[in-house]
This record gives structure tokens, C-alpha cells and sequence, in this order.
């Protein structure tokens, strides 16, 4: 993680060099990987909180977790604070838990470039990942295009059916949950709405029904369930051959984001332009790590500079 981390010249290789290995040792994996999750929703809305609750049920059940929280820059000091009290919560010592923080505004390029890498080590390491951005409607898109399962985490009253239509919010999601169930009936208002939103629109994956579930980060209500519904998304995609899928998807984001963000616009164009260069990245036939050091190449050496 730190290898990722080093801006120092020769590091970077370095670190591409060990993601090309891990990539490869994941290919000639028999079973799934990793279980890669993104947690979204509205600032406030419990998100880390209930992340926390989710991680304790989890390693009650013998699994090891992996988390990458992505920050506004101006809250950074409370990411670490997170860090330090899912740490404390989960046992200082249990070697089953990491947590790193992230501050966005590390975010050059897009959510992919900062973090796949780190989710690809994690991934190699821990059997479930999770990654926490706050939800400002775009960040659903882009983080779906990482994970393997998008959590939403909708609070009570956080508004009608139309809003959450207007925000976009519905059509990514693989799982909702309505968190702070303990308040009441405004809860299972929230939910209610969720579900009648859903029923309106189409959803990405024609033979998953998204579970609108009933939560509460502080009282414990339905973590079991939650950590249930993530559990058949998971068997779902495995069985249906979706994840495959994903994975392509989110290689895809990967190459494209971290091209973009190191040799800009200009740089793309060099390669024939956005478009090339994301059906470029498409073909690169599971080597994410490899497609984007080759293709960067091959862009240094039109733009004239030494590979
Ligand atoms: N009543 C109640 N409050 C909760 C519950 N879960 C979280 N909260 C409270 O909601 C507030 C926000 O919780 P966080 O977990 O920090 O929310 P978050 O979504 O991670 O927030 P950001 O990271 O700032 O976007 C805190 O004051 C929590 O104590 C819950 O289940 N019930
Ligand atoms: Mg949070």
C-alpha cells in the first residue's frame, strides 16, 4: 500500500509491476476473489457507522475485511478518526481488519485512479473489500463501475420517491438500506418510498430485484440481513457470470482514469482520443495493470518522450 502511495520516479513501475503480479496470481485463481463493495449515500447518513457494524458481524462469521474510505479533503482528520475507531471497535490487534483513508482531493484523475490499485491489494489479501464514498450523485456512477455490489445507505426522511429518481440514485445500486431504523416510523416511510421508486424504474440487471432492507447501526437491527443480502449479490453475480462482467468494467475505468489523469488530454489524443482509448483498455483481456503501462508507452513514445 505504501509502494502505491510513493510518487518517487522508479516507484511507480515499481508498483505497477507489483499490481501486474497480483493480477496475475488473481487470474489463476480457481474461485471468485474478493468480494468488492461500494457504500454510497448522503453525507450524515450513517455510512461508517454502519460499515463498522457490518465489519464486526462479518468477522464474527470468520471473514477478514479490507476498507478503503474515500474523503472530502476537508474532512480528512475524520477519516482518521474513523480509522482509529473501527480499530478499536474491531480489536487493535485483530490482523482481520485494515483501514485505509483516502483524502479526495488526492483524486487527480477519477475515483478509479486513486482507488482500484488499492483495492486490488486489499483484494489479494482479505476476503471482502469494502470502499466508502459519499454519495453526491455522480459518485454512485463511478463508483459502480468498481465494485463488485453497490450498498446505498439512505437515511429516514431523506426524501420522495422523485428525488431519489432525480438524483439518480436508483438504477446503480445493488442493495439499499435505510439505516437508523431505531427513529421509527420515518424510517419505514424512507423505505417504503425506496421500494415504490424501484418498482417504477429498470434496473441494470434485469434478474436482481434490489432488497430495500431496514437498518440500525446503532441498535443492531438487520446487520445480520444486510450482511445476508450482500452475501446472495455476490452468489447471484458468480452464478449469473455478471461478475466477470464487472471486473471488465471496472479494468476498463482503471486503465482509462489513470491514461487520462497522467498524460491528459492532449496525451489521448495522441492515441486516436477518448473513445479508442477506452476500447483499447476494454481489449486488454484482463491485465488492467499491463494494458495501462503498455498503452502509456506507447503514448510517451508519440508524444516524442522516452518510455
Ligand atoms: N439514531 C441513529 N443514528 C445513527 C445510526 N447510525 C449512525 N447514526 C448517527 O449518524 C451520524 C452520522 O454517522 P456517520 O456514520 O458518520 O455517517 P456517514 O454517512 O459516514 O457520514 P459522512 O462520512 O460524513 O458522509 C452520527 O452522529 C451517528 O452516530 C443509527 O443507526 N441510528
Ligand atoms: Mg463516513
Amino acid at each position: 500500500m505504501n509502494l502505491l502511495d510513493d510518487r518517487r520516479p522508479g516507484r511507480r513501475e515499481a508498483a505497477l509491476g507489483l499490481l501486474a503480479t497480483l493480477e496475475r496470481a488473481a487470474a489463476a485463481q480457481t474461485n471468485a476473489g474478493a468480494a468488492r463493495i461500494g457504500i454510497t449515500g448522503a453525507p450524515g447518513a450513517g455510512k461508517s457507522t454502519l460499515l463498522d457494524a457490518l465489519v464486526r458481524r462479518l468477522r464474527a462469521r470468520g471473514q477478514t475485511v479490507g476498507i478503503v474510505a474515500v474523503d472530502p479533503s476537508s474532512r480528512v482528520s475524520g477519516g482518521a478518526l474513523l480509522g482509529d475507531r473501527a480499530r478499536v471497535r474491531s480489536g487493535a490487534r485483530d490482523r482481520g481488519v485494515f483501514f485505509r483513508s483516502m483524502a479526495a482531493r488526492e483524486r487527480l484523475g477519477g475515483l478509479a485512479d486513486a482507488t482500484w490499485p488499492s483495492m486490488a491489494v486489499l483484494s489479494a489479501v482479505f476476503d471482502v473489500v469494502f470502499v466508502e464514498t459519499v454519495g453526491v450523485g455522480q459518485s454512485e456512477a463511478e463508483v459502480t463501475e468498481l465494485v463488485d455490489t453497490l450498498l446505498f445507505v439512505a437515511q429516514p426522511g431523506a426524501g420522495d420517491v422523485l428525488q431519489f429518481m432525480k438524483a439518480g440514485i436508483l438504477e446503480h445500486p445493488d442493495v439499499f438500506a435505510v439505516n437508523k431504523a431505531d427513529v421509527g416510523a420515518a424510517a419505514e416511510r424512507t423505505a417504503g418510498e425506496l421500494a415504490a421508486g424501484l418498482s417504477l424504474g429498470a434496473q441494470a440487471d434485469a434478474d436482481w430485484r434490489p432488497p430495500v432492507l431496514l437498518v440500525s447501526a446503532r441498535d443492531g437491527r438487520g446487520i445480520d440481513e444486510l450482511a445476508d443480502a450482500l452475501a446472495a449479490h455476490r452468489a447471484h453475480l458468480v452464478a449469473s457470470g455478471e461478475l466477470a462482467e464487472r471486473r471488465r468494467r471496472a479494468r476498463t475505468a482503471y486503465v482509462s482514469d489513470t491514461l487520462e489523469r497522467r498524460y491528459g488530454s492532449f496525451g489521448v489524443e495522441r492515441i486516436g482520443g477518448r473513445e479508442a482509448l477506452r476500447a483499447r483498455a476494454d481489449a486488454g483481456h484482463g491485465a488492467g495493470f499491463e494494458t495501462a503501462l503498455a498503452i502509456g508507452r506507447e503514448i510517451e513514445a508519440a508524444l516524442g518522450k522516452p518510455a
